[in-house]
């Protein structure tokens, strides 16, 4: 125990030691590095064509005469021009939009008690990852924050072969058998007859469907929560969301619940943000991803399970197989055993996170199935799209699908076939005997021998027709703030539905979880407030590790502060501020009246002086946004300096203005210094109360305050209260 706890603590917090561990050196960036990686601009290389004869003039075509017509021969053009015109595959009918990464996966603690899969038993194993994020409505160019389910997939380069844990930031889904899958898609997608709305299930269809739909409801709680608008993805939970099987040496099968928890926390963005930055920087997760990868802030997750002995499968109240249903933390604990860490940005969207194929049925020795209808579907449709997307079986033969361990078959040939197998014989049994099968000692991965019969018949387990138990768990376990939200989430997505009779239905729906949340929605409608029914009756059981806000992670490491200056900043201040927040953690940005120089009092005075241009000194500031191009919602707290007369004169006073209330519209700590406080008391819409005009630091509703910076204004109580204002 005081192994596993020295171990684990030796990697906790441990961005400084993730860096240290050279990103780029895994079994599987060598072998992209060896096998396919080109630089194609470096100095002495020439165009080719595909064929790699060199080519003299990419300007223009081959014609007859100088203003003839294209000749057919002119083969540089027609490749050029065919490669184009081939360059994209099909997105992924579902979850087009995403951002992916790689890494590494490290064990705590061996699992040899229950599994044998060598990826969750051998702690001297540091596992390669890829991991893709998406959202599930839009298609590839859709924004980023716009309220939707997340992807969470892993793919697992493991030594036993490639392991693929296809999972969402959401535990549970809305259907129970995957053969509902196709009517859900068409419906949540944009409607057939005019392809809108994109990015958004807030159209009739999708609450059509849902309304009808009672198995779904558990899972509209959960959609039409905070966690369908994540900060990032580095701040967002994952979930394996089916029951797989875990198997061990001996042969005994437990079943399993997979689950991944940012160290970062999980934060959520407000709604008014996510659609303000949804057109300001439809690219925000993915930038905030790749940003903080670049810059060595590597994001981590711990990898935890949920384990059920088989004797234990019938001993809830809910269906183990029923992926509409979580199994409440307060009755299985989540057992935390590793650690997964991002530290590579990929070389090229395309050869990585587009063609990366991810499979639910991509599993290792030591894992396996339940009898989920979900997972067993799934198992069949991820091969299925896949052969859509590269139009056949080769997709494994991509560099990013490969696995980094040796493999031999007889599959042969198809469309891009990148193998030469050598040999001449392509078949088993053959004279050779090899390859040959494998015994299980010898690392086959065999099906789990589970004892099955019954009668052919289209239905499902009892437990799975109870529909509304959970979701009064999630609807009561939520904070009053966050029971708020769902309210609003659900006034606006039934809002933006013309058909009355989908609003009454859905109506009906959530009187079945809670009477004061259907009240109020109706409310909202403009519809007639349905009668309490009894029916949302409750146990009074609560999930308190459901809710986001229970237990915060007190953090704000990489968090961005902005730093919003005009010329004629007092330098020192600035510097000594800027350097006691970042000691927190966070990230500080400067944004100016203008990109780049901002110009300090002792610079405005120097160069009154002696008229010369202005220019950053090494202590200076430069600014990285300026205040008109730049929104409060980019950030995570700002930050106000400057003297009265300074924000009043600039010519950004607007904008600074609206910089200011719309961070604390957005419940956003800000910080006001010196002739802030003033300004903000005189243009600002906070509440007066909150502005004090004290001498000494104060914080009041998020925002800190000191009107007068002396000498004797200690910078550190000034960044610690705005720190903790960033945390609450
Ligand atoms: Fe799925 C993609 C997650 C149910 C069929 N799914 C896809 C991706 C994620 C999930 C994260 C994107 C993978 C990537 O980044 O490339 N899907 C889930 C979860 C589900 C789920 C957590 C609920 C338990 N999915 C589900 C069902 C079916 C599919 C029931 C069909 C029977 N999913 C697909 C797919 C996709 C896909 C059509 C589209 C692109 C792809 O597979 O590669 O096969």
């Amino acid at each position: 125990m005081t192994d596993l706890v020295n171990k684990m603590s030796s990697m906790k917090d441990n961005m400084a030691e993730a860096s240290a561990t050279k990103p780029g050196s895994s079994k599987k960036d060598q072998f992209l590095e060896k096998a396919y990686r080109t630089q194609d601009n470096e100095p002495g290389h020439f165009i080719a064509t595909p064929t790699g004869v060199k080519i003299d003039h990419t300007d223009d075509s081959l014609k007859a005469g100088e203003r003839g017509p294209t000749l057919m021969e002119d083969f540089h053009f027609r490749y050029t021009m065919t490669q184009f015109d081939h360059e994209r595959i099909p997105e992924r009918v579902v979850h087009a939009r995403g951002s992916g990464a790689h890494g590494y996966f490290e064990l705590f603690e061996s699992q040899s008690d229950i599994t044998k899969a060598g990826v969750l038993t051998d702690t001297s194993r540091k596992t390669p990852v890829f991991v893709r994020f998406s959202t599930v409505q839009g298609s590839r160019g859709s924004a980023d924050t716009v309220r939707d389910v997340r992807g969470f997939a892993v793919k697992f380069y493991t030594e036993e072969g490639n392991w693929d844990l296809v999972g969402n930031n959401i535990p549970v889904f809305f259907i129970q058998d995957a053969i509902k899958f196709p009517d859900l898609v068409h419906s949540l997608k944009p409607e057939p007859h005019n392809e809108i709305p994109q990015g958004q299930t807030a159209h009739d269809n999708f609450w059509d469907f849902a309304s009808l739909m009672p198995e779904s409801t558990h899972m509209l709680m959960w959609i039409l929560s905070d966690r369908t608008i994540p900060r990032s993805y580095r701040m967002m939970q994952g979930f394996g969301v089916n029951t797989y099987i875990l198997v061990n040496e001996k042969g005994e099968r437990r079943f399993v619940k997979f689950h991944w928890k940012p160290l970062l926390g999980t934060h959520s963005l407000v709604w008014d943000e996510s659609l303000k930055l949804a057109g300001q920087d439809p690219d925000f997760h993915r930038r905030d991803l790749w940003e903080a990868i670049e810059s060595g802030n590597y994001p981590q997750w711990d990898f935890g399970l949920q384990v059920i002995d088989e004797k234990d499968e019938d001993s809830f109240d809910f269906d183990l197989l029923d992926c509409t249903k979580v199994i409440p933390e307060e009755l299985v604990p989540v057992k935390w055993i590793g650690r997964m860490t991002l530290d590579r940005n990929p070389d090229n969207f395309f050869a990585e996170t587009e063609q990366v194929a991810y499979c639910t049925q991509h599993v290792v020795p030591g894992i396996g199935f339940s009898n989920d209808p979900m997972l067993q579907g799934r198992n069949f449709s991820y091969l299925d799209t896949q052969l859509n997307r590269f139009n056949g079986p080769n997709f494994n033969e991509v560099p990013i699908n490969q696995p980094v361990c040796p493999f031999f078959n007889n599959l042969r040939d198809g469309f891009n076939r990148q193998r030469i197998n050598k040999g001449k014989t392509n078949y088993y049994p053959n004279r050779h005997m090899n390859p040959k099968p494998a015994t299980a000692e010898e690392g086959a991965f065999v099906h789990f021998p589970e004892k099955t019969e019954g009668m052919k018949i289209r239905t499902r387990g009892s437990k799975f027709r109870e529909h509304y138990n959970q979701a009064k768990l999630f609807y009561y376990s939520m904070t009053p703030v966050e029971q708020q939200h769902i309210i609003d989430a659900a006034s606006f997505e039934l809002g933006r539905v013309d058909d009355q009779q989908i609003q009454v239905r859905m109506i009906e729906g959530f009187l079945k979880v809670d009477y004061t949340f259907a009240k109020a929605v109706a409310d909202n409608l403009g519809l007639e407030v349905p009668q309490a029914s009894g029916n949302d009756a409750y146990n009074g059981k609560l999930s308190p590790a459901l809710s986001q806000l229970v237990a915060p992670v007190q953090s704000i490491a990489t968090r961005k502060i902005a730093f919003v200056v005009v010329d004629g900043y007092d330098k020192a201040q600035v510097l000594s501020l800027r350097g006691a927040i970042k000691a927190a953690g966070a990230m500080t940005l400067i944004v100016g009246p203008r990109r780049g120089v901002v110009k300090s009092q002792d610079q405005l005075n120097s160069s009154k002086e002696s008229s010369s241009t202005v220019k950053v000194d090494e202590e200076g500031i430069s600014a990285d946004f300026s205040v008109l191009t730049a929104r409060s919602t980019l950030f995570d707290a700002i930050v106000l300096i400057g003297t009265q007369q300074a924000l009043e004169q600039s010519g950004q006073r607007g904008q600074i203005i609206h910089f200011v209330n719309e961070a604390y519209k957005h419940c956003k700590a800000v910080g006001l210094v010196g002739g802030a406080v003033e300004f903000a008391r005189k243009y600002c819409s906070i509440p007066q109360t909150a502005l004090s005009t004290d001498n000494t630091v104060c914080c009041e509703d998020g925002v800190v305050t000191v009107a007068q910076w002396t000498e004797a204004t200690e910078e550190s109580s000034f960044a610690k209260q705005t720190v903790e204002a960033v945390k609450s």
